[in-house]
């Protein structure tokens, strides 16, 4: 059968009499029965990739062109008079994650699948995704995230465990996403759901009764900033997602013909942050449960178990109430107290221990003490792990520590998502480049061929046109695309310094009302979510979009400066905007981004970084070189001997633009347009506070976007920047860090 026979017996009809929607349940059907039929190579070990997130994306054109119909399906649905773009429109995007943390992981699954490693993902099936969010009154407000439908792509597996929570007893069920990869091979993701939830307990927008357990479990994805009230709920999503993984990977082993004590060699389990750690102490426990003794179960465990760091900031790590963890899970507990008396006895440093004074459970001591591999995500991260933030940890065992920078799937942030570039790409390199991102740089060899530098910059007119009509079609928004596009996606955070941005915006519109006109007009989007409870982040959101309003008011300034924040930002908004971004903006506090893959993204679409010396920052500089970015502010060791004794007073006394700019918040104007309280919380917060320095950097980041925005009126030499940027971000394939978790860290072998 051909595909146009396989979709008409889908549907019952012609694929012209049949509607968008049925027409992109039939395509999920179609794709699932491919991905189906393709095999892994087994090993004798496998590979766990368990993470509480994994942001998938919408999966239709993503599937289609990793199983290599995708052209064809797009032609089939032209004769037929349907368009695959509007029947994409029809799909859900499934938001199981918050942000950097869960994309990686899909992107980590896409090239698992990729490069036929024996491995499957395994993490929660989240009834409600992230919040979905929108804006009145200048505000954030956020509503429930329904994505599952009655067909859609997940596969019910007919799988159950039983998850005992101190005698309660719960049954998980397993439903699978099939993961092809790219031109061949099949990774599955496992996504658990307790067999007991009722969606009808939520009572109004995204609240619920957070005490019922058996009904809500699964419900819904924690934001990364939560409420008391739903921690503890948090721990028994923890708790069932990795009880249920521990089976399953106890279960398959032995099919294999492990034989327990070897586990380690059947097995490989990668720990997404310390969300997961809790399956260190359930595989000792299953281990043990199966007749292996305490102290041989521990090694055995320690042997299969690696850890990922995604974080710097203390407050950010998990740390667990232990007496509450006594109360709801005393086996866990019981092991956990025990694993730290063993560390007790061989270390007397008390940073080293798993249980505080305060009986906190630290969850990353846990999992460095008793697994076998700790990373950090990008090399400057890696370094601020082993000199400082893990120091002690790094001094105990310098062999476990190991950076892997992260990487981006090109298959979505390239093929998918910026078809024109790569066209124009394989015009000039062939389509190898599709299969070994290295060969991009390729590229450097045109990077004075005028032709080929218009061509760059009309592909990225090409995509900020397309931005454009989406705007004004889903957002009633007008956007100038002959002006510059600045952007800055990513969570609200205050690390991540959106503040600083809009700062600077706030004195670009006095300057322009000055009659100081910037060199080239600009349009600053901002797209981010921030956690419900996070009020410093909701203020700055109130600013930005109170201060859009006041711009956008004002007639002369309007010409110059366009200020737009789009609402929900997710990954399908993601795969508009970042194939029509001049300026990728990644302005965090240096050392505290732990990588960044929004930055790696931007990049690959051709835009130029302005950024901080972090997270990866640092090595997309020495891999473009100099001309090719926009570096600014403090580095990271400065701001480590700055941060303690610094005083935002001392910086906005002495610049007069600076402490204008912070009186403009508040000023009348501003208030009339917004909230009274929210804009002076924040100004009271910037000017007195300013917790990451965006006061302290704000000189250096005016002169050096404004020199950027200068530097753009030369059409060939930013076109030269966009290609050069292009050509070396081949590093940033998350097919390479793959490539080297295995070579480093798994070790899968052959059969
Ligand atoms: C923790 C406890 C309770 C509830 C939620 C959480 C929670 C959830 C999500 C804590 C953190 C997260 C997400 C963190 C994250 O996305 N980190 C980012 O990871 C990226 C991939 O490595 C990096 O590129 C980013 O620098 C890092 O910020």
């Amino acid at each position: 059968m051909n595909i146009k026979e396989k979709l008409e017996k889908y549907l019952g009809k012609s694929i012209t009499e049949s509607g968008n929607k049925e027409i992109y349940f039939s395509l999920v059907k179609l794709c699932n029965e491919l991905s189906a039929e393709r095999k892994t190579p087994e090993t004798k070990k496998k590979l766990y990739y368990i993470s509480a997130e994994f942001l998938i994306g919408k999966l239709l054109s993503n599937n289609l062109i990793n199983l290599g119909i995708y052209d064809r399906v797009k032609e089939l649905l032209c004769e037929n008079k349907k368009s695959l773009s509007e029947i994409e429109e029809c799909e859900i995007e499934p938001s199981l994650g918050n942000g950097g943390l869960g994309r990686l992981a899909a992107c980590f699954m896409d090239s698992i699948a990729t490069l036929g490693l024996n491995g499957d993902g395994i993490g929660l099936l989240y009834h409600l995704g992230l919040f979905r969010q929108s804006f009145k009154n200048n505000m954030q407000t956020e509503t429930p995230d329904y994505w599952m439908e009655e067909e859609g792509w997940l596969i019910d597996t007919g799988k159950e465990y039983e998850v005992d929570f101190g005698g309660k007893k719960a049954i998980s069920k397993m439903y699978d996403i099939l993961v092809p990869g790219y031109e061949k091979n099949l990774s599955k993701l496992h996504l658990f759901d307790i067999k007991s939830i009722d969606e009808n307990i939520i009572t109004q927008g995204i609240s619920f009764d957070k005490t019922n357990i058996e009904k809500n479990l699964t419900l819904f994805l924690y934001p990364d900033d939560s409420d008391e009230d739903g921690r503890m709920l948090r721990i028994y999503q923890e708790y069932f997602m990795v009880s249920s993984a521990a089976q399953l990977i106890v279960e398959e082993a032995q099919l294999r013909g492990c034989n327990l004590y070897d586990l380690n060699e059947y097995a490989a389990v990668q720990i997404n942050d310390t969300h997961p750690a809790m399956i260190i102490p359930e595989l000792i426990r299953i281990l043990c449960e199966k007749g292996i003794d305490f102290e041989k179960a521990c090694e055995t465990v320690q042997k299969t178990c690696a850890y990922t760091n995604h974080t710097v900031m203390a407050e950010a790590l998990e740390k667990w109430n232990g007496i509450a963890l006594q109360r709801t899970l005393p086996k866990m507990m019981e092991i956990i107290e025990k694993l730290d008396e063993k560390v007790r006895k061989k270390y007397s440093n008390e940073d080293l221990y798993i249980l505080d004074d305060h009986k906190r459970v630290h969850m990353a001591n846990m999992a460095i003490h008793y697994g076998y591999s700790i990373n950090g995500v990008a090399k400057l991260h890696t370094n601020i792990l082993k000199t400082s933030a893990l120091n002690s940890f790094y001094r105990a065992y310098p062999h476990k520590f190991n950076n892997k920078t992260n990487g981006i799937t090109f298959r979505r942030w390239l093929l998918k998502a910026n078809p024109c570039l790569t066209g124009f790409i394989a015009e000039l390199l062939g389509d190898d480049f599709k299969r070994d991102a290295s060969l991009l740089k390729g590229l450097e060899a045109y990077k004075d061929d005028t032709s080929v530098l218009e061509k760059f910059a009309d592909i990225k007119l090409g995509n900020k046109r397309m931005l454009k009509e989406y705007l004004a079609k889903e957002h009633n928004i007008s956007v100038d695309e002959n002006s510059i596009f600045d952007i800055q996606i990513k969570r609200l955070h205050e690390y991540k310094r959106q503040q600083l941005n809009a700062i600077y915006l706030i004195d670009k519109f006095l300057e322009i009302k000055e009659g100081k006109l910037p060199a080239s007009s600009i349009t600053a989007i901002f797209g981010a979510k921030a956690a419900p409870s996070y009020v410093a982040a909701k203020d700055i959101i109130h600013l930005i979009l109170t201060l859009s309003k006041v711009v956008e008011n004002d007639e002369e300034a309007k010409k110059f400066l366009k200020i737009v924040f789009i609402p929900n930002y997710n990954v399908t908004n993601a795969e508009k905007l970042i194939p029509a971004c001049d300026i990728s903006e990644q302005i965090s506090l240096a050392s505290k981004e732990a990588s960044g893959t929004g930055n790696m993204k931007m990049m690959l679409n051709g835009a130029v970084t302005l950024g901080t010396l972090d997270g990866a920052n640092v090595e997309i500089e020495s891999l473009v070189g100099k001309d090719n970015i926009y570096i600014f502010g403090a580095s990271s060791g400065e701001i480590a001997t700055k941060i303690d004794s610094y005083n935002p007073k001392s910086v906005w006394e002495n610049n007069p633009r600076l402490s204008r700019a912070l009186d403009f918040i508040t000023c009348p104007e501003m208030i009339n347009a917004g909230n009274k309280e929210r804009l002076e919380r924040l100004k009271i917060n910037l000017s007195e506070s300013d917790y990451f320095m965006a006061l302290y950097d704000f000189e250096d980041y005016k002169k050096t976007k404004n020199k950027m925005i200068e530097d753009y009126k030369d059409k060939t030499a930013w076109a030269r920047k966009m290609l050069m940027n292009t050509a070396n971000s081949g590093y940033f394939s998350s097919d390479r860090t793959i490539e080297e978790y295995n070579n480093d860290i798994w070790k899968l072998g052959k059969i």
